[in-house]
């Protein structure tokens, strides 16, 4: 086992960044402290119904109390970067207007140390928290909110801005939209497809406003990027109807949002394949939103086996999707498929001009219990982990640009619908007492860095 790992660290570049991930609103708890606003999943998961046994995140790691603590298990871990994100209504409390200097303060504390200790902060502005009275002014169906985005990040970047090492603008904005406003299963819980479709392209707009807005406020070459869910799409067989399947679940997945920011286009055909209109498209939309990036953070869990129908395409890759034969499947019932990760790098790299890549996101939920002892057995992690960072390797062997990976998560978290009930964490979080524990993957992954740092010094 430790050969075998000496053997994979050896197959990283001696500039590969090593990090873990985390989000505000799944880690940090004091919702309600030093003036910051409520968010949507604030108002989410506070109604019934919506999230497992109506867990919130109120509490969640107490990591908003606990910078210390945590970014020295951040250096026992031998992290090179960290990612985590802001909240915005620890900013902007009402999502425009007044800032909330004591928010800034927490995150300028949060860079300040983390660079004390030798790792690099890598900063995403928007991972889902968006303040509730925007919402309520339509959220990301109204056009309004894209502006009000770039607004709070030009707030952030002037404070943080000669410190982050590099910003990510959006996490995600594909679980925003269809998760969020399509089919209702994440905040703010609205169930309209053609809503998905306009708050997509709102989003977007925001992250295109913002690119311009961060480049003026933080020194010359500091990278900027946005962070895409990827999913791998495959067909169960050679059908017609599965390859036409395949097509459509990838322009889903994917190209909905990988064409507007590289291509200046949503994918052909698109729209009419989903029997949905174009959002409302303003002249020029598209050239703010195809603004040049240095860099594009994947996120990466899973893939999508498609096997097609006869009559109907599918209109969603959730449906119409095959039985996988002696597939192995992670506590959120994700298939476990890293053939998937490099498969797509590969094809991404290839299809977009995409500069650099990191992963951004990569990890696996199982039901870790602590027995009270020094550490957890999470056998299947590791093995998660260790062939997810196999098939990065081969990406990079095959010239993929990939210059880190972030483990998600670096603690057991809030995990949005289900609540605590799914864990993600390398370190475990005991929720009763706030205590962190380092898990057996966490011990890995630290030996792992350990060893790649020993063939690179
Ligand atoms: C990501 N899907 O969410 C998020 O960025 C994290 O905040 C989250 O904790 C993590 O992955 C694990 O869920 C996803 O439906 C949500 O394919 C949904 C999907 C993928 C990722």
């Amino acid at each position: 086992q430790t050969q075998v790992d000496t053997d994979l660290a050896r197959r990283f570049p001696p500039r590969f960044l090593w990090g873990a991930a985390t989000a505000s609103y799944q880690i940090e708890g004091a919702v309600h402290e030093d003036g910051r606003g409520s968010s949507i999943w604030d108002d989410f998961s506070a109604t019934p119904g919506k999230v497992f046994e109506g867990h919130t995140g109120e509490v969640a790691a107490d990591h908003y109390h606990r910078v210390e603590e945590d970014t020295d298990l951040m250096v026992r871990l031998g992290l090179s970067a960290y990612r985590f994100s802001i909240a915005w209504p620890r900013i902007v409390p009402e999502g425009r207007g007044a800032i909330n200097p004591a928010g800034l303060d927490f995150y300028d504390r949060l860079v300040d140390t983390l660079l004390e200790k030798g790792i690099q902060p890598f900063a995403t502005l928007y991972h889902w928290d968006l303040p509730s009275p925007l919402e309520r002014a339509g959220g990301w169906l109204n056009r309004e909110t894209a502006y009000a985005f770039a607004d709070y990040t030009e707030i952030v970047a002037r404070r943080l801005g000669d410190r982050v090492a590099s910003w990510i603008t959006l996490n995600e904005p594909w679980c925003s939209a269809y998760l969020g406003y399509g089919i209702g299963v994440h905040a703010p819980g609205r169930t309209d497809r053609q809503g998905a479709i306009d708050a997509a392209h709102h989003l977007l707009l925001g992250h295109g406003l913002a690119v311009p807005r961060l480049r003026a406020q933080v020194p010359a070459g500091t990278p900027v990027g946005i962070t895409l869910i990827v999913n791998p799409v495959y067909g169960a067989d050679e059908r017609a109807e599965t390859a036409r399947d395949v097509k459509l679940a990838h322009a889903f997945s994917n190209a909905w949002f990988l064409d507007p920011i590289y291509r200046g286009s949503y994918p052909e055909g698109f729209f009419e394949a989903m029997a949905l209109n174009p959002p409302p498209i303003q002249e020029g939309d598209l050239e703010i939103i195809s603004a040049p990036l240095d860099f594009l953070g994947v996120n990466n869990y899973s893939r999508t086996l498609i096997r097609g129908a006869q009559e109907q395409p599918l209109a969603d890759s959730c449906q119409a999707v095959a039985p996988i034969p002696n597939a192995c499947y992670t506590d959120m019932g994700w298939e476990i498929y890293p053939h998937g990760l490099r498969d797509l790098l590969v094809n991404v790299a290839r299809d977009y001009p995409v500069g650099n890549i990191y992963v951004t996101e990569n990890g696996a939920a199982f039901p870790d219990t602590w027995d009270g002892g020094e550490t957890i057995n999470d056998p299947r992690r590791v093995s998660y982990l260790r062939s997810y960072l196999t098939a990065c390797a081969e990406a990079l062997e095959q010239g993929v640009p990939l210059r880190g990976y972030f483990v998600w998560s670096l603690m057991d978290n809030f995990e949005w619908a289900e609540g605590y009930a799914k864990r993600f964490g390398i370190v475990y979080v005991d929720y009763s007492t706030q205590r962190r524990i380092i898990k057996e993957s966490g011990y890995w992954y630290a030996e792992l860095l350990n060893a790649f740092n020993n063939n690179n010094r």
